[in-house]
């Protein structure tokens, strides 16, 4: 007698070839139409399912939990998530799984890059120029902040801040401070040449400061109308971690005033909706969320979030477990 494959359930559009191997183990309810469902919704097609690939915008907390009795697993598409309840995870029994690893130096690129962009008024320039206003050069046109040999500022340094700081320092030469709710050891801070500071010292030192630390209540507004004032105002501020870290509202303001020079944006506060002012202010770089937008990182991330379920429903053991589920 051939046994009933566990069913789950694929809460967005993926790789088609990762929902195919994903078949070859799993009854597989996928949403190839990439609807965005309600939690309700989203609780009723989770009926009778043993897991989910979620990304990191579907809420697993106590009321889908307790709705869903059947699940054993949730695997984030991201390594951040925020979108998950671990305690009431853990208490209920559900292995919760994330994707490190596979997007670091991909979203470290990209912040990078944002950091760049921002300090060298590259969108700004190209809003100017492609709205016809480029007539002439000028000595000062578009004159941006210094960024090889500058200060280079990280707030959380987990993989993604150490593969930011290796380039600063590596890469153009930048004296790399950090702060982080941990110290690295110091091997670590060597291979990444970067220096412990405090908060107070990492923001009025930066001349660019980069935030990747993770979101949590705790994090909430970490950088808020407060800290902009202690930056220098010629410092420029790039968010790749998450929405919520830096209070949007008070940002525009300073961005508007000037008191700091400009900010790369990759998350915001309530996205995919954003602060009506951030589209106002000039001296903004903004992006969709894509800092771990290449095809062979994405890739990546489904192809290691469907292992994880594929290992843990199979085997009962996960590649990246985030939790050891006591509950069942
Ligand atoms: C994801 C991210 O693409 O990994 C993360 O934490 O923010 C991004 O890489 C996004 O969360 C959707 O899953």
């Amino acid at each position: 007698m051939t046994q009933r494959k566990p069913a789950i359930l694929v809460a967005r559009a993926i790789f088609p070839s990762v929902i195919e191997r994903l078949r070859e183990h799993f009854d597989v309810t996928s949403n190839d139409d990439d609807a965005i469902w309600s939690p309700d919704d989203l609780a009723s097609r989770l009926q009778g399912k043993a897991g989910i690939l979620t990304t990191g915008a579907e809420r697993v907390g106590a009321e889908l939990l307790a709705a869903c009795p059947d699940l054993r697993i949730a695997a984030n598409m991201a390594v951040g998530y925020n979108n998950f309840d671990l305690a009431a995870m853990t208490e209920r029994g559900v292995q919760a799984t994330n994707t490190p690893d596979v997007l670091t130096e991909t979203t470290a690129d990209f912040g990078f890059a944002l950091m760049m962009a921002t300090a060298r008024r590259m969108a700004e320039s190209e809003h100017y120029l492609r709205a016809g206003l480029w007539k002439r050069w000028r000595y000062d046109m578009f004159a941006g902040a210094e960024v090889h040999g500058s200060t280079l500022g990280i707030l959380g340094m987990g993989r993604i801040g150490q593969g930011i700081a290796r380039r600063g320092a590596l890469g153009f030469g930048m004296k790399v401070i950090y702060h982080n709710r941990s110290r690295l050891d110091a091997a670590t801070e060597v291979a990444c040449g970067a220096t412990y500071v405090s908060k107070a010292e990492l923001l009025q030192q930066a001349d660019h400061l980069v935030l990747v630390l993770p979101y949590s209540p705790s994090s909430h507004h970490a950088i808020g109308a407060a800290e902009l004032a202690q930056m220098k105002p010629t410092a420029t501020l790039t968010n790749i971690a998450r929405g919520g870290i830096v209070d949007d509202a008070a940002l525009a303001v300073a961005l508007r005033e000037r008191r700091i020079a400009a900010a790369g944006l990759d998350v915001f506060e309530g996205e995919p909706q954003l602060n009506p002012e951030l589209l106002t202010v000039p001296n903004v770089v903004l992006t969709p969320h894509i800092a771990s937008a290449t095809l062979p990182t994405r890739q990546a991330m489904a192809d290691l979030a469907a292992d994880n379920l594929i290992a843990f429903l199979t085997t009962g053991r996960a590649l990246t477990p985030l939790n050891t589920p006591t509950g069942r």
